[in-house]
């Protein structure tokens, strides 16, 4: 392959440069578009989009001072603390979640990080999930080895843990942990065998330099993550980035292209700050490369697409959802059972009544 940014399936590269990241945002934007896609079609089928609903099992309170993070307790954000809910609340969520289509669901914890008294509640909602047949995704903070080990025994698949940002970044956002701190989590997840959910946030006033950083920092990880959220900053009133410049559109379908081309094989997901965008950026996100959404009217504390809309986008769009769950694989071409993809079909109308 003569184009280094269009690699053979078998060649991911864990040694980006920064320079080479930032040429590929500067391309003309249909370049960067037509890349990007080619690269999306290589190893994944780009009409399907992997769909994950959100739930927060446990808000509010947070002792950390992330800028943007409405759960912050010492920000004045209106979320109440509340305490971690009882399984069986957890589980009929992850019910309606999955009869409206999810094939994965997550659960997410305002930690820093959880206490050994916490794992074994944990553990047992992830094992009552996973046995409705959903796949499963806990994000509850940093993790030591012990704990994604047991985490990864109750039936965990996933572990989401983002880097937020670049490391020339982070000092601008968040105070009360390290870059490096996080990149143990990743490392005591990866030890653990639980596949990895690591992105960031854009909009936060970071320059494309540091955006490229971050891609730089994920893709040059030991293991490109299985999946990239990359997340719109979602401004919440009381939060200290609050009143941030809004980036540019465009700038954003360039992200999700750029992350594209370096983690070829990930599933890059167009993570929060969807309800904020058009049905058109959201399509070019699509053609840039994306193919995982988080579905369900909210996303952790504050609010995500109405269904009806997805489902309304998916048709109007072509695309439909994947469920790796149920057909045994994991969406990519030439893997097993990829000839054969069996989809939920979330636009049949007996199910689009079931909100997640
Ligand atoms: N407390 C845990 C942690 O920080 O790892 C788990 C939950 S935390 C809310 C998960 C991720 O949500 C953060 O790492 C951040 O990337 C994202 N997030 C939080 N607030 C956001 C916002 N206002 N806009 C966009 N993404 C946000
Ligand atoms: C991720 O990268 N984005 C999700 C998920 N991982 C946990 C969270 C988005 C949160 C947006 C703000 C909120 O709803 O509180
Ligand atoms: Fe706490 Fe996570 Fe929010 Fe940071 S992002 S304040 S750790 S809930």
């Amino acid at each position: 392959m003569s184009d280094p940014a269009v690699p053979a399936a078998a060649s991911l590269r864990h040694d980006w440069r920064r320079e080479e990241l930032l040429a590929l945002f500067e391309l003309p934007l249909p370049e960067l578009l037509f890349r990007a896609a080619a690269v999306h079609r290589q190893h994944f089928d780009p009409a399907q989009v992997q769909v994950s609903t959100l739930l927060s099992v446990k808000t509010g309170g947070c002792p950390e001072d992330c800028a943007y993070c409405p759960q912050a307790q010492r920000y004045d954000t209106g979320v109440a603390a509340q305490k971690l809910m009882d399984t069986g609340a957890v589980v009929e969520k992850a019910r309606q979640a999955k009869a409206a289509g999810a094939s994965r669901f997550c659960m997410g914890a305002a930690w820093r990080s959880p206490k050994d008294r916490d794992i074994p509640k944990v553990a047992v909602m992830i094992a009552e999930v996973k046995a409705l047949g959903l796949e499963t995704c806990a994000t509850l903070g940093m993790l030591s080895g012990a704990h994604a080990q047991a985490l990864k025994d109750a039936g965990l698949d996933y572990y989401n843990h983002n880097l937020d940002t670049a490391p020339d970044y982070y000092d601008s956002i968040i105070h009360t942990r390290q870059y490096q701190d996080r990149l143990d989590t990743l490392e005591h997840v990866r030890e653990a065998g639980l596949k990895t959910c690591c992105g960031g946030i854009v909009g936060m006033g970071e320059t494309r330099e540091h955006r490229a950083g971050l891609l730089l920092a994920l893709a040059n990880l030991p293991a490109h993550p299985d999946s990239v959220p990359i997340n719109r900053l979602v401004q919440v009133a009381g939060t200290p980035l609050h009143g941030s410049a809004e980036l540019d559109p465009f700038e954003f379908v360039r992200m999700i292209a750029v992350a594209r081309i370096a983690m070829p094989r990930s599933m890059v997901r167009l993570s929060a700050g969807r309800e904020a965008m058009s049905d058109e950026l959201q399509a070019m996100c699509f053609l840039a490369g994306a193919n995982s959404i988080f579905y369900g009217e909210k996303l952790l504390t504050t609010g995500n697409p109405d269904t009806e809309r997805d489902l309304a986008l998916f048709a109007r769009l072509g695309l439909r959802p994947m469920v790796e769950a149920e057909n045994g694989h994991d969406g990519h071409r030439n893997a097993p059972g990829a000839g054969g993809t069996v989809h939920a079909d979330i636009t049949e109308p007996a199910r689009c009544g079931q909100a997640a």
